[in-house]
Formats: structure tokens, sequence, C-alpha cells
């Protein structure tokens, strides 16, 4: 385990006698607060992680009865039902694979972010990679399991045939950029099988979106080498085949174990994309270098695994997973289940009430999170690393009004940060694309306002994107949804506390936008300053129709106040000067951003009076609370505001899409609504859930998946207000008793917590850029604080609940809170 956690703060509270029983740990007498140091360190409980093991499993193989084209017509696309339903999805956040288990012929379904055609809205769009088939002619078999383990993320498969067991294990590593699946058999020369790859939708309907591609076997290796036509993108595959005993028969396209006793499958991908500017600017036939070809590329990446072998390329793997997913622990109070994956789902859809599958779906979340988005890998898309689509809905692309966010909901919080580098990197290759457009806005429609010096007329972008391509504007989001994208900037640096990122990136960033919104925004007669071209996002005219296109919605007016106060929050912190600042001080009273309506509701539109006049009451985007969450301008320091947002999402309702569940359970743990954040927590468990447990929209979308990892984490821990909140949001199913592990607050604090009966009773922090500490529980600041060498520290309390003091990086203190 690579948490940090001997470090910690211990909290007792107005603990009775028969509670300090039923603990056992903390039966001892308590000391109060001036005791020695000897008697804290003997008090102080040690908060380990738990080697609890998360993992996926069915007894069956995923069934693989391929496309569905009847219902081509109704939804759009052909449906891959078993795909999307029970193959088990692994990823090194650059190439994907899922994986049905199946022993007839084996299907290993590739992606990769940068093989695209001309997509749904003829600007580019992901496409399934190619399939790999593995005919084992294994019809009946006994003894069989698949699993897929996200302590490891290593999926397996094992069955007999006959007199022989069979073994499998697949895995996608990030450091050494190659696909490995291995396959053992219990006696030697047991192994017989074809590799035999495709090369899916070579028979394009649209021009847009037509390929060609050859499969070339040659010695040990396949290859796949294509280009599809939109991009002018070439993509190559190698598939390398190790054996051990027996030997390989090489057709023109496949190659043929026969009766080896081992053999490692290693498989690179790679495209002539690359991530600049010229790729989002240039035109579609001038995006990519044309005389770039991937091959070199692949045949370093095999060579070097071939090289390292697969008991090193497994440990290098290990390493480099292990020490992203053991970073976070949460125990709910759960008993590993010993049902197979979909009977969990059956049984908890029927009402039962498994926190296991509430820690297993977060952990998972924290699992799809890395296996699609790494430090050098593109962000993870709509459909995270996957898609086995010709066309892939929505082109599986950024879209900014809320997906591409969610994504990232619970990065900071559960300790992937890494994984929003790829962000990052994306947002740096995009920006001067978004400045221009800036410009082009200004121009048009605020001449007066234009600067000659881009730089002053700062950056913005529309909604949906894709590696290759950049929005200018969107007919149904307004100007806020480039505020949705700077909050993640600087979350980013709230958690990380690095301040080479926030002077570098963050800070020009959040200028950049406050000062495109300066331009943007309209003077009233009533001497408010409101968005025009506003739309609060995918909302219709009352009567259907159109989006609905007005002045100063919520959506836009928030995001435009978070990105200002962000802006001044980070000048502060950077000791910042710029003359521009005292205009983003003297807009931000003039935003009039949160309106309350004649229902009580927090208004989506001015011109709104009771809850539902305009558009849809029950739509799937709650665009006019993202300043609750993720924003902050709704919080507890405005109890009306609260209350109303409350109201709000009881008007909206639950009855909704996967990841728009995701972002009520979210809202709910902010408005610190326990039971109804539980609630919508449980329906997107029962309702939008699969059985390979992806969420779904519907169609499959990997948002709501990563966004309830932000909800599970908002729910224990809270630091959006400054100070960290214990346990804002535990409902009573997880009470009883549980911990977590190595959350990180705000401010770059590593935190350990475990409870009882709703109480907390140990509490760790690791404070990792030397930052002040506020901390806040009931009764808190009748405790004491003590840092790793027993030393009391002296802090300053507010009121009861909460105490606040200075902290040394990578030091550790310990609080204990007494019985009087
Ligand atoms: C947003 C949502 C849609 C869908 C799409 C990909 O625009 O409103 O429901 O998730 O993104």
């Amino acid at each position: 385990m690579t948490l940090n956690l001997q470090f910690m703060i211990l909290l007792k509270f107005k603990l009775t006698p028969w509670f300090c029983s039923i603990i056992g740990l903390l039966s001892i007498s308590l000391v109060g607060c001036n005791d020695s140091k000897k008697s804290a360190q003997k008090e102080t409980l040690t908060v380990t992680n738990s080697s609890k093991q998360y993992e996926l499993w069915e007894l069956e193989p995923a069934p693989n009865r391929g496309h569905d084209f009847a219902d081509v017509k109704a939804r759009g696309y052909p449906y891959d039902e078993d795909w999307e339903r029970w193959s088990y999805a692994i990823g090194n956040g650059t190439l994907g694979a899922n994986l049905f288990g199946r022993t007839d012929s084996e299907r290993i379904q590739l992606s990769e972010k940068t093989i695209a055609n001309g997509g749904c809205y003829n600007r580019g769009g992901i496409t399934n990679a190619a399939e790999l088939y593995l005919d084992f002619d294994h019809p009946s078999v006994s003894d069989y399991r698949r699993s897929l383990n996200l302590n490891d993320a290593i999926a397996t498969v094992s069955y007999r045939s006959g007199e022989t067991g069979y073994q499998r294990e697949y895995f996608a590593s990030y450091p050494d950029d190659v696909l490995v699946v291995r396959l053992t058999a219990d006696q030697l020369g047991g192994l017989s099988f074809k590799v035999r790859p495709e090369i899916p939708y070579l028979e394009s309907k649209e021009a847009r979106d037509s390929k060609r591609a050859t499969v070339t076997a040659s010695g040990e290796t396949i290859t796949l080498a294509g280009t599809i036509d939109f991009f002018k993108l070439k993509y190559e595959i190698q598939v390398r085949v190790l054996q051990q005993g027996g030997q390989l028969v090489t057709g023109s396209e496949t190659i043929e174990v026969v009766n080896a006793d081992e053999v490692t499958l290693l498989l690179a991908i790679d495209t002539n994309y690359e991530l600049n500017t010229k790729v989002f600017s240039a035109e579609p036939s001038e995006k990519l270098d044309a005389s770039l070809n991937p091959h070199e590329r692949v045949s370093e990446k095999i060579q070097k695994a071939v090289a390292l072998g697969f008991d090193q390329l497994k440990s290098r793997h290990l390493a480099d997973y292990r020490d992203l997913f053991a970073r976070v622990a949460v125990d709910l109070n759960s008993q590993v289940s010993e049902l197979p994956t979909h009977q969990l789902l059956e049984a908890y859809q029927n009402g039962q009430q498994d926190p296991y599958l509430e820690e297993l779906m977060f952990q998972y979340g924290r699992y799809l999170l890395i296996a699609s988005s790494r430090e050098t890998s593109l962000p993870a898309h709509l459909q995270g690393a996957w898609t086995q689509f010709e066309v892939t809905p929505w082109t599986g692309g950024y879209w900014h009004n809320i997906n591409v966010q969610m994504n990232y909901w619970g990065a900071m919080s559960t300790d992937l940060a890494e994984t929003f580098e790829a962000y990052i990197r994306y947002f740096e290759a995009y920006l001067p694309l978004a400045k221009q457009y800036a410009q082009d806005y200004i121009q048009e429609l605020y001449p007066e306002q234009f600067s000659e010096n881009p730089e002053e007329n700062g950056w913005t972008i529309g909604n949906g994107a894709n590696p290759y391509f950049l929005p200018a504007r969107s007919s149904h989001s307004g100007p806020g949804t480039a505020g949705f994208t700077t909050k993640m900037l600087m979350e980013y640096y709230d958690f990380t506390q690095d301040e080479g990122y926030l002077r570098e990136t963050a800070y020009p960033a959040l200028v950049g936008l406050s000062r495109f919104f300066a331009k943007a925004l309209e003077p009233t007669e009533d001497g408010l300053l409101l968005m025009n071209n506003s739309a609060s996002p995918e909302m219709r005219h009352p009567k259907g129709g159109d989006h609905y296109k007005t002045i100063g919605t919520t959506f836009d007016q928030g995001f435009v106040w978070e990105n200002h106060n962000d802006v001044l929050r980070a000048a502060k912190i950077l000791g910042e000067t710029d003359p521009f600042l005292k205009t983003v001080e003297s807009q931000i009273p003039r935003l009039d951003p949160i309106l309350i309506g004649s229902s009580g509701q927090i208004k989506e539109f001015r011109e709104e009076d009771a809850y539902g006049d305009i558009g849809d009451p029950h739509h799937r985007h709650i665009s006019h609370l993202c300043t609750l969450y993720p924003g902050t301008l709704i919080n507890a320091s405005k109890p009306e505001w609260m209350q109303a947002a409350s109201k709000t999402l009881d008007f909206r309702g639950n009855d909704t899409t996967g990841w728009a569940m995701a972002h009520r359970m979210n809202a709910r743990a902010r408005l610190k609504e326990p039971e109804k954040a539980y609630e919508v927590y449980r329906k997107l468990i029962e309702e939008k859930t699969l059985p390979n447990l992806w969420t779904t929209h519907p169609p499959f979308q990997i948002d709501a998946s990563l966004g309830l990892v932000g909800g599970v984490a908002e729910m224990l821990l809270q630091s959006h207000q400054g100070v960290i909140e214990l346990l804002p949001a535990l409902p009573q199913a997880w009470a009883e008793s549980g911990s977590f592990h190595g959350l990180v607050a705000r401010g770059n604090f590593k935190v350990s917590a475990q409870w009882e009966k709703g109480k907390l009773d140990q509490l760790s922090i690791k404070s990792r850029s030397g930052k002040h500490c506020r901390l806040k529980y009931s009764g808190l600041s009748t405790g004491s604080v003590f840092d790793e060498n027993g030393r009391q520290i002296v802090f300053q309390a507010n009121g009861s609940d909460e105490i606040s003091f200075p902290t040394q990086k990578g030091m550790i203190y310990s609080v204990m809170l007494t019985l009087r």
C-alpha cells in the first residue's frame, strides 16, 4: 500500500460509555485536553487502508451476437448490445479494449482515441479501431470464470475444456503502451488457437467515413495498416505472437498457434495524430502530417515490450497502476459479494441494500478514469476510451456543457489529479484557436470593445469538441460553457497547490476568460451586466422547437461569477496586480447571478416567474445549479439560496438520464442532504447501470460512472468553502460504521476517517503542501491537536465546531476531542 497514513488526527467525541464499548478500541479511559504527549500517542488509533478486493466477475462469457441493424432508424446507429452490457473494458488512457472472455472465438474489440472518421456531424468522430478474434473452438467448457480485477487492472478468464485447464490474463500497460494477453494451459502443448484480426466497417455507406486497410501476417507478427480518408489519418496496429513450445503457422492474415505451452500476445497501436494547435485549426485534410507513418512508433513499442518480456511488463504495469488506484479506499461496512456481478446488480435492483456494490461502483469509476485518462493521453471522451461504433454517438467527443467536466469530478478528491493532466495538455493545444474565436466574437458583436492586442479579447469555446475540432459557439449552451471549463483548471490548483501550474496555466486561462466575459457582458438600464447569446444548456422554447436563447441565464451569469472570483483568488495567491483585475472586481457586484422565483426556486431564466414557466421542467440538465456544484456561489453562507436549490431539485425530479443523476447526487451532497444524495445514487445504480457496471445515458456514456466518484467523495468530505468538513452528507444507510482513506481536500490535505453510529471516531490528515488547516465537525473545538512528534499545537477555535492551525509540509497532526 502506498498510502501515507501514518499521521492522524484522532477525534473523540462526546462518547457515552456504551458507545465506547461498541467501538472497542476507544473503550480505554478518555483523556482531557491537557493530557500529556504520552497519553496522546497511546490513544492515537492507526487508520489503515483496507485491502479489500474489487472485482467484476461472471460464470459465463459475454454473449456476442454482433450488431443489431434492425433498429438503426430508431437509435441512429446499429446497437451492439452485448458489447455495451457484458464486455469488460481495459485501457491505458490511449488504447482501449473490450474483452468478451469467449471460449469459441474470443473477441477483443480495440479502440484508440485518435482513430476517427467524419463522424455524425462531419467534423470528426472516433470509430472502432479493430477487432481481434482468438479462435479456440472450445464450444463446451466447465469451471468457467471471467473477471476484471480493479485492484490490479487485470482481466482474467479460466475454464476447462476436456482434460485441459486454460487461463488468460489481459492488461493494458500505460508505462509500455501495449496491450498484453497471456494464455496458458495446464498441459504441455495444450494451447492451439488462431489469431484472426478484422478491420470493421470497411464498407461504409458514407464517403466521410470511408477507410482502407490491409491485414498482413509475417513471421510472428500481424500488421493492420489503414487510412481513414476524412483526416487522412494513418494508423497501424501490430500483434506479436510469442509462444513457448509448439509452433506458429503464419497465414496471409492470421497466425495459428499449434500445441504451444504458453503464449503472450503483444499489441500496439499508433496513428499519425499529433496533439497541437494545427490539429484544431487546419482544414480536415491538412490537420495531420501526411509524411508521418506510425509504423516506426508501433514497431518500437513492440520491440521494447518483447525485450521486457511478460513478467516485467506485468510488474511495471502493476507498479504504475497500483500507485494510483490504491491511494483511496472507502469502506461502507460491506462484505465482498459472493454473487457474480450481474446478480449482485439484480439483487440491488430488487431492493437489496448492498454497500459493497456502492463501493464497487465508486472504485470502478476510479478504475475507468485511470484506464481512460493519463498524463500523456487525450482526455477521457464521452465513452471514456472505448467505442465499437462506426459512427459513435455525439462523435464520442468532448462535450463541454457538462460531460467532459463530469469525467473529472472525482479526479482531484480521490487523489487521481494526474488523470486531469490529459485535459490540461488538450486545453493548451486548443487555446490559440479559442483566442481566435474570442476575437471573432468580440469583433462581430462588440466592435467598440475589440482590442487590437489579441490577448485582451481573451478566449472562448463552444460545446462539442473532439481531438480534431473545437467549436466556437454552441446553439444551445451559452458562453458560460468556457467558465465550466476553467472551474476544472482552478480545481486542479486548489487540490494540488501547484503554484507553478497556477502561474503558467490556470491564471492566464482564468484572466483570459474574464477578459472575454468583461467585453461580452452587456450593461442594462438598471446597472447590471448580462451575458447576451445566453442559454441554459439544451433547454428549448416553452412550446418545444428551437433551443431557447436569451439574455443573462443563471448558467452564464453563474460561470462569469465563478471565473471572475477565481481570477481574483488566483491573483491574490500569485501577487498579481494587473489593472484589469479592477475591472473584474467592479463587475462582480453587477452580475446578479441568482434569482429566486415565485415557486421558491432558483430561476433558470431571468424572465421565468414560477418554476417550469420556460422549457422542460424535468430537463436532465440542472445548469442553473452549476454554481452549487461544481461552483461555489450557492453555499451554506446563503441558506435561502441553499433552500431554493433544494426546492429546484425537488421540482426537477430524479427521473432522468445517467449523467444527470450523477449531477443531482453531487448537488444534493453539497446541500448536505444525505438521504437525497443517497436516493439518487441508488437510483443511478438501479436504473442506469448495466451488468458490466458501465453506466448509461442511454446509450452508454462514461460520465455518470466518473461523476459518481465525485459524488461519493462529496458525501464523505467537502472543502469547497475553505474548510475541511467531515462526513457532511453521511446517509443512514452508511451510518452504522465505515471509513475512508486517502481522500484529498483542497489545500492538498490527505484525509482519512472512520465513523461509528454516524459519528466520526478517527481522523487522520497529512498536510502535503504545508497550508493552513481548517477543520469542521460537531464539537471539534473542545479537542487538542498534536503533531506527529506528539507536540501539542495551538489552534484557533471558530465557534464550537471549527478549528484552524498552521501546518508544516509533510507533517501529520492529531486532534483529540475529549469528553467533558
Ligand atoms: C449533452 C447532453 C446530452 C448528451 C450529450 C453527449 O449535450 O445534454 O444528453 O449527454 O451531451
